[in-house]
């Protein structure tokens, strides 16, 4: 990345400086520049966002998709989407809510025996080790349907859902514990702890708010749901929480919005809830010692078991000193703990302060038991003065907060003003201010709400983007805003469009932490991460049949279903289990039968299963919904569903004209014969191989594998299209010999593949020239009638610069830029006899001329490499 960088701000350096050897890009760029009405700082701008093909991101992000249930990955600085990933919303390319096996997972999420197949996705939330992300695990909150899912970075696959079993809607969480131990989940909604009916009349003393601390196995990446436990609150209608760390490791924080239990009541006479809800000058911040409360909770004298989960109730947790309150400015949003455990920064969202709280001297009023007054359920108060460090002045509607690695930097949301503030929450003191496009949620800083942010950068996750974009109708895409944080004034960078529901929350990793597979072990069981019972390997393919259960092993794999005909009664239930047989690298399948709302995604190794009863009669094709290979649409078969109480009658055989022997026998033989010259390509691309030492570089030696996998399937077709032979059955063995065939050209693709990766390895380094000509080669056409190192509708053109004397260079110029002119040059005119085709013109301009002319001085010095 820097090297590109540094580059690059050296051509738009020479634009506006000197003339240098770089002129001719730097006119381009002065041209693109003015046909685009872009200034020097856009430029500027844009070169920190691009990355060449090829090039990866420093920072990937895992964002909330709000109501599409769902998370969306995306790369930093590019902003480039790399993933969806279903969550609590089936997602019909993973196959997520199509096959058995996700459905398993999805079907977690079910409440009081109703499918949910969409969430309210708010906060998600890295797994921490140390208070430091370590890419393991992503857990996401659903507020809509209070339940907390958990993600596999390995796979990026969604592993396990768990319902809250108390809760009636959950908006504070997930918030992970330093250490992973407990993942945080307040309430939102104050409803009764049980499902029963309790009238509104009774809102102080039937309907509850608390916070919910599921324990996590950090190993297994699983919500441990008979070890989690519930601290009952007040109704007040807990928001935004955050785990204490360092200094204030096992204390949890959460704010409330509701302290005046208003119920509104529109409908009688009422003022609504918001001016009812907005009445009191302060609300409340739930302070708590989840690792005291963590203890309590093992003994059952200290829980009320309700919905069978354990609720420690209020009184329990006030007499054991767990449960404190702290009056914070009215209505507020988010809590954020500084990377140090210290300082709790509280946002006013109705206030224009953000108000920093010190751990130190909470912890201080706590220890002495110094309180200013008890809550209505006897909750000690503690004096908010005394709990302050300070305030400070931001602006309108301050919401959430991130945090840099410089000592006391934060930046902290402006919703009202459209507005991100940097500012220090240690001298209180405004830095910096700059205007989003609009209404800012969440921010996001790249690790920066971990115990080591990392800076750079702060995303703006805006709610409103009106008309930064194309109108797409009234519903408007969400905006994410990248801003450069690295100078003294923040600067904005690109505009991103997330046109996938309301992102609210979103977390940045670093890249290299995250370590994701490009295959399963063969026949895995992707949600469970353990071998499928279905797993099936090349030759057991099979279909079982138990009464009206029918069983169906299969496999996959480049370009085709085995079995190709299934035939089930009309009633049946049908199991298909399928294999991906494949090793190589984003070589997944899709599975579908049309009419049965399936689909299953199989990546190389993955085994998944589909289920549906073959309750319509007829015939549909099943097929493979991946462009997998030259053959994709071949790879396809039939179920055909019959009714086992009707009659059939079977249709009349066309009279079709066959081969005759000799015919059948010539086909042969050039079956035969293609093959055989394949095989000799495919050798002289293994001789290359080998000869450069391919086993020494590993994405070759890779593809190498891939190819071999393949071509290591032949001897057995071979065996049958001989034994067709021997049995007399041309016919088959023409079949066999065409099979042998596909795998040969399949080896041959990657076998290639290879080769040129190995190529660009060993060759020597090209010039920005040579890799310019090259570029002009091949997008000027070139390439259509010239390969390199072979003749093919054109001459090779290795050794072209030596072979027309000692002004060679000149005439293959001359002859790039006008070859009309030369049509009569006794060469030229051999050459098109030969080929029975005249070079055109291709408009080479002078420069792509000489580009391609040092290109061709490349291939030459490494013409034994073509
Ligand atoms: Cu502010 Cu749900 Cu975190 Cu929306 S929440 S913004
Ligand atoms: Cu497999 Cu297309």
């Amino acid at each position: 990345m820097k090297r590109h960088f540094t580059k690059f701000s050296s051509v738009i350096l020479s634009a506006s400086v000197a003339a240098t050897g770089l002129v001719a890009s730097s006119g381009e760029l002065a041209e693109v520049m003015k046909k685009r009405g872009l200034s020097e700082v856009d430029v500027v701008r844009a070169a920190k966002t691009y990355n060449p093909s090829g090039v990866k991101d420093e920072f990937v992000v895992f964002s909330s998709a709000g109501q599409a249930g769902q998370v969306i990955v995306y790369g930093v600085p590019s902003m480039r989407i790399l993933k969806y990933i279903g969550v609590f919303t089936p997602e019909p390319w993973q196959g997520y809510g199509f096959d058995e096996e996700s459905k398993k997972v999805l079907r977690q999420g079910n409440i009081r025996g109703r499918e949910i197949n969409w969430g309210d996705t708010h906060h998600p939330a890295l797994s921490e080790i140390d208070g430091k992300y370590d890419g393991k695990w992503l857990a996401i909150n659903d507020k809509a349907n209070p339940r907390i899912a958990i993600i596999d970075l390995a796979d990026f696959e969604t592993k396990q859902i768990v319902v809250n079993p108390v809760f009636k809607s959950a908006h504070g969480g997930a918030f992970f514990t330093q250490n992973s131990d407990y993942i945080i989940e307040a309430c939102q909604y104050a409803a009764p702890f049980d499902n029963n009916y309790h009238p509104i009349e009774a809102y102080k003393e039937a309907y509850r708010g608390g916070v919910t601390m599921w324990k996590f196995d950090h190993k297994k990446g699983k919500i441990q749901e008979k070890e989690s436990f519930t601290i009952e609150m007040p109704p007040y209608m807990q928001d935004l929480s955050d785990a204490g760390k360092g200094v204030s490791d096992g204390w949890g924080f959460t704010n409330s919005v509701n302290t005046e239990m208003y119920t509104g009541g529109i409908e009688v006479g009422m003022p609504p809830n918001e001016a009812g809800m907005s009445r009191n000058d302060t609300d409340f911040l739930h302070v708590y010692n989840w690792r005291k409360l963590g203890e309590l909770a093992k003994d059952p004298k200290n829980v009320k078991i309700i919905n069978d989960h354990k609720v420690i109730p209020m009184d329990i947790a006030v007499k054991n000193n767990a449960l404190f309150l702290i009056p914070e400015p009215k209505s507020p949003h988010g809590v954020d703990v500084s990377p140090d455990g210290e300082y709790i920064t509280v946002c006013g969202k109705l206030d224009t302060h953000a108000s920093v709280f010190k751990w130190s001297k909470i912890k201080k009023l706590i220890d002495s038991k110094e309180y200013v007054g008890k809550d209505p359920y006897g909750i000690p108060i503690l004096d908010m003065k005394k709990s302050l460090h300070g305030q400070a002045e931001l602006g309108l509607g301050p919401l959430h907060n991130q945090y840099s690695p410089v000592d006391g930097e934060i930046y902290t949301s402006l919703y009202v003003d459209s507005q991100i503030v940097k500012w220090n929450y240690k001298t209180l003191k405004v830095l910096d201010k700059v205007n989003v496009h609009y209404n800012v949620g969440h921010l996001c800083g790249m690790e920066g709400k971990s115990a080591d942010p990392q800076g750079k950068y702060i995303i703006s996750l805006n709610k409103l983007a009106i008309d930064r974009f194309q109108n797409v109708g009234p519903l408007h895409p969400q905006n994410h805003q990248l801003i450069d944080i690295s100078g003294k004034k923040m600067d904005l960078l690109v505009d991103m469009p997330l046109p996938l529901g309301e992102p609210h929350q979103a977390v940045a990793i670093r890249a290299e932490k995250l370590h994701g597979h490009v295959r399963y072990p063969m026949g895995t069981n992707s949600r469970t991460d353990s071998i499928h019972e279905g797993k099936t390997l090349a030759g057991q393919e099979r279909i079982e049949r138990d009464g009206n259960k029918v069983k169906i092993y299969a496999t996959v794999v480049r370009s085709h279903i085995n079995p190709e005909r299934i035939t089930v009664n009309k009633g049946d239930e049908v199991t298909m289990y399928l294999t991906n047989l494949e090793r190589a690298q984003d070589e997944a399948h899709g599975f579908t039968i049309g009419h049965y709302n399936i689909h299953a995604s199989l990546e190389p190794g993955k085994t998944a299963s589909i289920k549906f009863i073959a309750d319509i009669e007829g015939v549909f094709p099943y097929y493979c919904t991946e462009f997998c290979s030259a053959l994709h649409l071949e790879m396809m078969g039939y179920l055909m569903v019959k009714d086992p109480n009707k009659k059939y009658e079977s249709a009349q055989k066309m009279k079709m004209q066959t081969m005759s022997p000799a015919e059948l026998q010539a086909e042969y033989e050039k079956t035969v014969a293609t093959n055989a010259a394949t095989d000799a390509v495919i050798q002289s691309v293994v001789k290359f191989l080998k000869d450069n030492n391919f086993d020494k570089h590993k994405i070759v030696a890779e593809l190498v594998t891939d190819a071999f996998d393949q071509y290591g399937q032949i001897p057995a077709q071979k065996k049958l299209a001989d034994e067709a032979v021997k049995a007399g059955d041309l016919e088959k063995a023409i079949l066999f010999e065409n099979m042998i065939w596909q795998l040969m050209v399949k080896t041959a693709d990657v076998g290639i593949r290879a080769k040129d990766a190995l190529v660009r390895i060993i060759a020597t380094k090209q010039s920005a020239a040579a890799a310019a000509g090259e570029k002009a080669f091949g997008e000027g056409g070139c390439g259509g009638c010239h390969v390199i190192g072979k003749v093919s509708s054109g001459p090779d053109l290795t050794g072209v610069l030596e072979r027309h004397g000692k002004d060679s260079q000149k005439w293959v110029k001359d002859f790039i830029m006008s070859p009309e002119h030369m049509y009569d040059d006794p060469y030229v005119k051999g050459m098109i006899d030969y080929f029975n085709l005249k070079m055109p013109n291709q408009h080479m301009n002078e420069k792509e001329t000489k580009d391609i002319i040092e290109y061709l001085k490349w291939v030459d010095e490494n013409a034994n490499l073509f």
